[in-house]
C-alpha cells in the first residue's frame, strides 16, 4: 500500500478540475441542476462549445502553480461524460466541441509526466436506471462500462477519485474497485466507493480504499492517508465574477495539509470557454512562485 501512495504523497498538491456544460450558467455543478429546471440543465450540452479549451494549457497552469497531479471531473453527479462513451449519447462528442476532453487532458499530462486521475460519480442523477429497483443492475453494470473506457483508453491513469452522495449506493464497490486494479494495477482509489456515513466527514478508509477525503476542511486523520479536497474559490465548477481566496489563506491552507501530513487537492473551476479565470490563475501562479523560492522540492 505504501509503495503505491509513494507518488502521491510525495506529490502534495494536485489540481482538480470541475467542468462541464453547467459552466455556460455559471451555477454549481450537478446540484444547481433541480433548481435551475432539470431538462434545461440537460439540454446545455447542445450549445457547449469551449472552443478555447487548450490541454497544454491547463497542465501548464497546475505546474506554474506548484500543483503535481491532474484530476478532472470525467462525470459528475449530472451524468455529463467529459469523454467518448459508448454507454450513453449524454456526452461530449455530441456536443457541438466534439472533442474528447479526457483524451486531450490525458494526452497533454502524460507528455509533461505529470499523473493524472479522474473524479467520477457512481450516482447518476439523469440516467432513470440509477437506483431504479427494476433496472439497477443494467444501471451497475453500465457504471462499470464506463470505468473500464475511462482506464483502457487513456493510457495511464493514477488515480480514481470516485463520488457518491447518498445512499444506497447503485453499484458493488468490490466489483468496481477490482475492475479498476485490475485494468490499471497501480491506480490508487479514494474512499468514496463504499456507502459513507456523513458523520464520518470521509475519514473512514475501508477496504475497498486508499486513502480518505476529507471535503472543505483540513483534518488530519492520524495514521490515515488522506487528501483534503477544497476549492480556491466559492464552488466547484466555474462562477461568475468569482474571487480566489488570499495568496496567505491559499498557502495556510497547503501548509496545513502537508503539515498534517495529508494532501491537497485545490480545485478550479474553468469557464466555458475552456479557460480558467486569470485572478485564478495568477493566484496559483503565485503560490507556485512561493513553493519554488521556500519550499525546494
Ligand atoms: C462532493 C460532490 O457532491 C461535490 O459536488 C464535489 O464534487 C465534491 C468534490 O464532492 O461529494
Amino acid at each position: 500500500k505504501e509503495q503505491r501512495l509513494k507518488w502521491w504523497q510525495d506529490a502534495k498538491m494536485g489540481l482538480f478540475i470541475h467542468w462541464g456544460p453547467v459552466s455556460l450558467i455559471g451555477k454549481e455543478i450537478s446540484w444547481s441542476r433541480n433548481g435551475y429546471g432539470k431538462s434545461k440543465y440537460d439540454s446545455l450540452y447542445l450549445r457547449f462549445n469551449p472552443k478555447q479549451f487548450n490541454a497544454k494549457e491547463w497542465v501548464k497552469l497546475a505546474k506554474a502553480g506548484g500543483m503535481k497531479y491532474l484530476v478532472l471531473t470525467s462525470k459528475h453527479h449530472d451524468g455529463f461524460c467529459l469523454f467518448d462513451t459508448k454507454t450513453t449519447s449524454y456526452n461530449i462528442m455530441n456536443s457541438p466541441f466534439g472533442r474528447d476532453v479526457c483524451k486531450e487532458l490525458a494526452q497533454a499530462a502524460h507528455e509533461a509526466g505529470m499523473p493524472i486521475g479522474w473524479y467520477f460519480s457512481v450516482a447518476d442523477w439523469k440516467d432513470p436506471d440509477c437506483r431504479n429497483p427494476k433496472t439497477n443492475d443494467v444501471f451497475a453494470n453500465r457504471v462499470e462500462q464506463q470505468v473500464r473506457e475511462l482506464l483502457t483508453n487513456y493510457g495511464k491513469i493514477s488515480l480514481l477519485w470516485i463520488d457518491y452522495e447518498g445512499a444506497p449506493s447503485p453499484i458493488h464497490p468490490k466489483r468496481v474497485f477490482d475492475l479498476a486494479r485490475t485494468l490499471q494495477p497501480e491506480i490508487i482509489i479514494n474512499n468514496r466507493l463504499e456507502p459513507f456515513n456523513p458523520d464520518e466527514s470521509h475519514a473512514r478508509v475501508g477496504q475497498y480504499a486508499d486513502y480518505a477525503t476529507p471535503e472543505g476542511f483540513v483534518a488530519g486523520y492520524g495514521a490515515v492517508p488522506w487528501e483534503t479536497c477544497t476549492n480556491m474559490g466559492h464552488q466547484w465548477a466555474w462562477r461568475f465574477n468569482d474571487t480566489p481566496r488570499s495568496l496567505k489563506e491559499s498557502l495556510h491552507t497547503l501548509l496545513r495539509c502537508v503539515g498534517g501530513n495529508g494532501n491537497l487537492l485545490f480545485n478550479i473551476g474553468p469557464d466555458s470557454s475552456g479557460v480558467f479565470p486569470p485572478n485564478f490563475v495568477a493566484r496559483a501562479t503565485e503560490m507556485g512562485n512561493w513553493l519554488n523560492k521556500n519550499a525546494e522540492a
